[in-house]
């Protein structure tokens, strides 16, 4: 293949490959079963990393668009320039994606750009299916990649594939709707009913498989077991696959999954119309991810100690959402889409989470202590009666990052907080110094930062670090209080303030887009500067990555050539 630059065009280079899956060791069973579906012919090189037609994409890249793993046509076709900027400081560049057999399991499929083939950058894409052609082998599915950056009139792309999930494994217990306790759960084709059956039985390094479908519960499930580090139990939705369990019939006071163990690892399971948390924390070092809580009947998903054995430490919860929840009792007064609150451990992380339309807050950290880190977090929309109640009391912060005059230093980067009906940040008398950085705030309805809470209760224990952040269209004044360090933030840098037309979109319903395949946030022009103004690079650098000169303003960077 030639790699001779082309104006405006791109040249597809061969794919990147990563790897994400803990499991990647195992068989990688999605790739195996479409190889032996299609290709029966296939030559002895067969595995996944295998290159048997010599075109530069090993097996599992063919499988991830389509493309015959015994015919050396590379990407030819499955990777077409749309439209590149010629010239100026916001061009917009489109790649179209054929997958020749739709959108395989397990695999995400991401773009790099450069303009010299030396310096690859992988920028934001907004993705989205499109179009079919006519054409097309039936079953195809076509993508458009969009990302807007600086103009050039020489481009080129390359594909990377990443292994997500390898496929199903051999697990140790299967839970499926049609089950029944009295199997023996071990084999698919005997299932148990109820996660907590599994639950109970679960050793260290068990695997529990949730098999699809939407499952009605009476009872809370209690995970009162443990793994260990090295040997998690992991609860997950079988591969492919998303299962729901609604607790509807369940008591007002229980919780819909309560994980009191150490060592767990929940992904992809969906709890509606919990009695009242979605999912409860009381243990230590469990993973939630890829978890959807709504409607529960109080806060989606809780962090807490349960008495004071259990200290509730070093959980991660992990590209979940959590939204409508509400506390009846309460007039919508309590029910957040995730807190931390009373006692807490120590070090415990939201990364990749959206919070919206809660009756009280997005987040909550009412009481906790010990410094809780929120990172790439996404909350909006809070505090808004959408629930029909005859009388509301829901406060309506974005994120309330603490309480009741106890200090908790927690740490907020790369968050976004937007269209709530109070603020956006909210101090809410926590009497440590808060740390924010890179963090976006955009039209809520009271301060986008209310920072300023000076206490009379008890003594401030440290002073505020805000670093780089964005203001935009708060209803209040923004205030900190007085000694709080304030660097590179909009309105230090600034002047006059910035203003909507600044960002490439305000279109909040791009913060609902569909996850990436990995779980992480959707990646869309909503709240990003546009390439090259002023909340371009003028930021001061805390030591996280970044392009260009600086850091920009807010929880986007802008891709730079
Ligand atoms: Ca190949
Ligand atoms: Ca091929
Ligand atoms: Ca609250
Ligand atoms: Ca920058």
């Amino acid at each position: 293949m030639s790699f001779k630059a082309v104006t405006a065009r791109c040249v597809a280079l061969a794919a990147f490959l990563f790897f994400l899956s803990a499991h990647q060791s195992l068989a990688t069973q999605f790739y195996n079963d479409w190889a032996t579906n299609h290709f029966s012919d296939l030559p002895s090189q067969a595995g996944w990393t295998n290159d048997p037609d010599r075109d530069g994409e090993i097996n599992l890249v063919e499988f991830a668009f389509g493309t015959d793993p015994r015919v050396p046509d590379g990407l030819g076709g499955a990777m077409t320039p749309q439209f590149g900027s010629a010239s100026g400081t916001n061009g917009t560049f489109v790649v179209q994606i054929l997958e020749r057999n739709g959108h395989q399991p397990g695999v995400q499929i991401d773009l790099y750009l450069s303009k010299n083939l030396t310096d690859w950058i992988r920028p934001w894409w907004f993705r989205m299916v499109t179009n079919s052609l006519s054409g097309d082998p039936v079953g195809s599915v076509r993508e458009s990649f969009t990302t807007q950056i600086t103009g050039t009139n020489i481009w080129y792309v390359r594909s990377a594939v990443t292994l997500i999930e390898a496929g199903p494994e051999v697990a140790t217990y299967y839970v499926a709707t049609n089950g029944s306790d009295s199997n023996n759960g071990i084999t698919i084709n005997t299932p148990f009913a109820t996660l907590g059956k599994a639950a109970g039985l679960a050793n260290p390094g068990n695997l529990i498989y949730a098999l699809d479908g939407y499952y009605i519960c009476s009872n809370q499930v209690t995970l009162s077991r443990s793994g260990s580090p090295t040997n998690p139990i992991r609860l997950r939705a079988y591969p492919g696959t998303h299962p729901a369990f609604d607790f509807t019939l369940e008591s007002s006071s229980s919780a819909g999954i309560r994980i009191q163990g150490d060592c767990w690892q929940v992904y992809g399971l969906e709890v509606i119309h919990s009695g009242h948390n979605g999912i409860l924390i009381n243990g230590n070092s469990n993973i939630v991810e890829r978890c959807v809580i709504h409607e529960s009947g109080d806060t989606g998903l809780h962090i807490t100690s349960n008495g004071g054995t259990q200290l509730g430490g070093f959980n991660l919860v992990l590209n979940c959402d959590s939204y409508r929840n509400f506390d009846l009792a309460g007039n919508g007064g309590n029910a957040d889409g995730f807190t931390a609150k009373f006692i807490v451990g120590q070090s415990n992380i939201f990364r990749g989470c959206r919070s919206w339309n809660n009756s009280d807050d997005g987040w909550d950290f009412w009481r906790a202590t010990n410094s809780i880190l929120v990172d790439h977090c996404m909350t909006f929309s809070n505090g808004f009666n959408v629930f029909g109640a005859a009388t509301f009391a829901g406060d309506g912060n974005g994120f309330k990052m603490g309480g009741d005059y106890q200090p908790g230093r927690h740490h907020y980067v790369d968050c976004v907080s937007f269209g709530n009906r109070v603020n956006g940040y909210d101090q809410n008398n926590n009497t440590a110094g808060l740390v924010v950085d890179n963090c976006t705030s955009f039209n809520n309805g009271g301060a986008n930062f209310a920072m300023n809470h000076d206490s009379t209760n008890a003594p401030m224990v440290g002073v505020h670090v805000v670093r780089n952040t964005l203001s935009i269209a708060g209803h209040s004044a923004d205030a900190f209080r007085t000694g709080a360090l304030l660097t590179n933030n909009s309105w230090q840098v600034v002047s006059p303030a910035p203003t909507s037309a600044e960002l490439l979109s305000i279109a909040g319903a791009y913060a609902m887009g569909a996850r990436r395949d990995d779980g992480s946030l959707p990646e869309t022009p909503f709240l990003r500067p546009i390439p090259g103004n002023r909340l371009v690079n003028r930021g001061t650098n805390i030591g996280n990555t970044f392009f260009g000169a600086a850091p920009d303003l807010g929880a986007y960077e802008t891709p730079e050539w």
